[in-house]
């Protein structure tokens, strides 16, 4: 079996043309990291979905031809990392690529992009939801906001979360499949102005946490870039409480260098200033183990 001589992700999101999110934030976060990306596109977008009056191709009807042909050229792939849907009928298909291009020591990260403080991004229904938790039985690892690991688990959205309720809502998510589960958004009980990720991995039975500054700003992609520096550093070899630290403090770094200045946070972070802090080394370390 030939190996890759560059670590291969096939990466099945949008391509929003504005606004720094999905596969033009995934690409450039992916790459820096020394990893290719094959780009599988759910759908085109003139704009992410929060900007007023976008423009919607949606490629269902053209991904299993693009599949077919992925299959032709026997294409191997390290890892395999979806996020956007452009239909909920996309979702079998999706389900469908997973199994034929399974192989042991494959990494399938799912981002499972519903919605965010508390609401459904605006082109999804229901329906989406429902099968989104089909999607998320055949990752190892899923990173869902506080928003949809609320939708997923059928709960009603809140920040009043304990510690403890948060354990067990990334257990119940496990319980789906997933071997890892990395909850973002997470609140931190009694401390206002700070937020964290929560992490569970089966394989051990151990949860971790990392606590960030909680920046009064909302900027659409940083969901993408979370999960693809969670992607890529797990590519990297790794460890888990490592690869979320990674997360939070690249996100971190991106939301400072942007926040300073009066500029539309429907356009994202600057990423483009802080790609090269992707090559540094960990800093402060900061992941606490739960009990
Ligand atoms: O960042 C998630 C995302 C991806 N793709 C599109 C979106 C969003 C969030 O708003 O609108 C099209």
């Amino acid at each position: 079996m030939y190996k890759n001589l560059v670590p291969r992700v096939a990466a099945i999101h949008d391509l929003s043309g504005f606004g720094r999110s999905s596969l033009t934030v995934i690409i450039p976060v992916l790459s820096t990291m020394g990893i290719q990306v094959c780009p599988l596109p759910t759908a085109v977008l003139s704009t992410h979905s929060a900007f007023p009056d976008f423009h919607f191709r949606d490629l269902t009807d053209d991904l299993t031809p693009m599949i077919d042909h992925w299959k032709r050229l026997s294409l191997r792939f390290d890892a395999i990392y979806s996020g956007y849907m452009g239909s909920a009928k996309q979702i079998d298909i999706v389900r469908g690529f997973i199994r034929d291009f399974q192989h042991s020591d494959q990494l399938i990260v799912v981002d499972p992009v519903l919605g965010d403080n508390g609401k459904l991004y605006l082109s999804f229904s229901q329906e989406m939801v429902e099968k989104m938790k089909e999607l998320v039985c055949d990752a190892k690892v899923i990173t869902p906001n506080l928003t949809e690991a609320a939708l997923l688990l059928d709960e009603d959205y809140t920040e009043n979360l304990t510690e403890k309720e948060l354990k067990d809502w990334a257990l119940r998510l496990s319980a789906f499949g997933p071997q890892t589960v990395i909850i973002t958004s997470a609140p931190v009980a009694d401390k206002r102005g700070k937020t964290s990720v929560v992490a569970y991995n089966s394989i051990d039975n151990r949860y971790w946490k990392v606590v960030c500054d909680y920046m009064p700003a909302n900027y659409p992609g940083t969901g993408d870039a979370f999960a693809s520096v969670i992607t890529g550093s797990l590519i990297q070899g790794d460890s888990l409480p490592i690869a979320i630290d990674r997360a939070v403090q690249f996100i971190s770094i991106a939301v400072r260098a942007t926040f300073g200045y009066n500029y539309q946070p429907s356009e994202g972070i600057l990423l483009e200033k802080v790609l090269s802090s992707l090559n540094a080394p960990v800093q402060l370390s900061s992941y606490q183990l739960l009990d």
